[in-house]
This record gives C-alpha cells, structure tokens and sequence, in this order.
C-alpha cells in the first residue's frame, strides 16, 4: 500500500455534499481522537457546514479534559437528530466503526457514515467502501486529517494546527515511537508548527497536570513488576483496591510502559489491571518484532502491533497465567535478529 494513501475522492464528496456532520470518536478519547475531531470540525465550519464534535467519553487523560466540554452526548445528538431532518452525516475518527464509539453509537445509527481511521484491525461494517479512508501505515489519525484538510483545499488554521500537533505527538508517544522510516511525520509535524502549533505546548499539556496519586500508583506498579522468559517479558499488575484508591483520575499508563520498555532485554510489557471484580484491562506493548496485537485477539481484544489492549473476564490470579501461557509460544523462540 503506498504511503500516505491518497484522500479517496468519495470522502470529499461525502464532505461536499453534507450540510451537517456529526464528528464522532471512540470511546475513552485521547489525544489524537480528540484532536483530529476538533481540527476537522474546524474546517467543515470554515467551509459553512455545522459541525459537532460528539463522544461517550471518559475524559481521562488530562491532555483531553481541557476540550471535555466542546464534545456533545448522545443525548443532545438525539435532539439534533429530532429537530435538524435531511443531510445530515457522521464522520467516524480514530475508529473503524461505530462499534468502538460507546453510546453515542446507537444515537448515530441510520445516518450516512464516512469513517477516516489508521488502525489495522478492526470490524468493518456495512459502510459503502467509497466512504472509507483507511491507512494502517499513518503514525495519527490526525496525519490523515491534515491530508483531508489540504484535499478540500484549505490550510489548517492555528487552532487546528494545535489540535493536530497533539494528535500527532500522542499517537506517537511524542515522536518516541517514529523510526528512521518517519520522515513524513517529521514533515506533517513542520507543517503544524509552521501554522502556529507549539511542540512546548503540546508537550505540557500532555506531560504536566498529573495528580500526585498517579505517581503513587506509578511505584506501586513498578515495584510489582515480574520478570518472565528471561526479562523479554515484564508483567505487573494493578488490583482493585488500586484502581479505587488512586487510579480513578489521571491514571499515567504511558509513563508505566516507557519506564519498563527502557529495561535492558525486554522486547514485551504488560499491565493487568482489575477494573471491576469480574473483569481485567490488559494493556500490551512492545518493542520491536513481538505482534502484541495478535495476542491481544487471543482474548477478544485488539490494536496495532505494539500497543494493543484487550478487557478480559477473570480476577488477576486467573488473567496472569493464561496472558503467560499465550506468550510462551513467542518467547520460547529465540529473539528475532533485529
Ligand atoms: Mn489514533
């Protein structure tokens, strides 16, 4: 697939023709949903169309919370619905379906949907594939969204410009995930800054705010981590009592992964947390050759190669082995030559 794919023509075309969009993301919004949404409707206004960014939520991470209040519920999705009849539309973002989008989903269901997404896996539904503008290979969402803009023929605005920056810098852990491969990014990124976003900006919101329970919870974790396959895979485990005692608010996952992909030999991280008494949220990361999505479908979950997630009915005691047990296949290999 070449790289970037090209806009589709039927995307723009879906733009054109509408008249207002609903601007939808998944679930649980970070930085590059919740940008590349805002930026996008940004443009459609510049282009005199109504457009409303909507989300189920939680806004979790605090480099989201900020814009918490720019975003409409299902609930006031509904009564647009019922007051404003003819063209209106939905752009899906950051998800391939509406399946990942929470609530808001059945609030959308019947419009008309273009979806503009980069992550490989996913469900496709029943869209016409003529509104589909996928591209695995895009390090954001907000990559694709700069590329939507242009193709409509306008350039980003400041505002914009600052919405996509942080869609960039958080889908690629501040450019710590881009490889000498990455050129484009580096050149999406000057593109940004030279309209006005501010890498130091960016680079606070997503880094500063965090509550001082968050780094509690950060020791906590850290001193729980287990070592297996000979330190390819480090595990650790977060349990309720945590998660109800500091991981509530402002909970520094990213923080956790960096730390413990910097180990010496370690080409795979997990985090196991209790996030009700029935279920566990899995996180899984890795370095370099190990498909930590491919595990994560073991469980029903998903992602990209290095940074996948799965929720998995179990307390720890049982989640631990059976996530073990699925590595070992893996690790009972010897390291893949980089
Ligand atoms: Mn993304």
């Amino acid at each position: 697939m070449p790289h970037p794919v090209a806009v589709p023509s039927g995307i723009l075309d879906f733009i054109h023709q509408g008249e207002r969009f609903f601007v939808a993301g998944h679930k649980e919004p970070d930085g590059d949903c919740v940008g590349s949404q805002l930026a996008l409707c940004g443009a459609l206004r510049r282009l005199g169309k109504q457009a409303f960014p909507c989300s189920a939520g939680p806004f979790k991470r605090p480099e989201v919370l900020p814009y918490r209040d720019r975003f409409i519920t299902a609930c006031a999705i509904e009564k647009k619905r019922r007051r404003e009849r003819g063209a209106v539309r939905a752009l899906v973002l950051d998800c391939s379906s509406l399946g990942r989008a929470g609530d808001i989903a059945d609030a959308l269901a019947g419009l008309p949907i273009a979806v503009i997404d980069h992550h490989a896996v996913g469900q496709r539904g029943n869209d016409p594939p003529e509104n589909v503008y996928l591209d695995p290979a895009a390090p954001a969402t907000a990559f694709m969204v700069l590329d939507v803009i242009a193709a409509l023929g306008l350039a980003p605005t400041r505002e914009e410009a600052e919405f996509l920056l942080l869609g960039l810098c958080a889908d690629t852990g501040f450019f710590r995930h881009s490889s000498s491969g990455s050129a484009e990014t580096f050149e999406y990124a000057a593109r940004l800054i030279r309209a006005g976003a501010s890498p130091k900006e960016v680079y606070r919101l997503m880094h500063g705010g965090k509550s001082l329970g968050s780094r509690y919870l950060l020791g906590r974790q850290l001193g729980k981590t287990r070592s297996r396959f000979r330190g390819r895979l480090l595990i650790t485990t977060e349990d309720y009592e945590d998660t109800q005692r500091f991981g509530l608010d402002g909970r520094d996952s990213d923080s956790l992964y960096q730390l413990l992909q910097g180990v010496e030999g370690v080409e795979a991280v997990v985090v196991i947390r209790q996030e009700t008494a029935e279920t566990c949220a899995v996180g899984f990361r890795s370095r370099e050759a190990v498909d930590v999505a491919a595990v994560a479908a073991k469980f029903g979950g998903g992602g990209h190669k290095n940074a996948a997630g799965a929720s998995i009915a179990g307390t720890i005691e049982t989640v631990y082995p059976a996530i073990v047990e699925a590595f070992a296949p893996i690790f009972q290999q010897p390291p893949a030559v980089p």
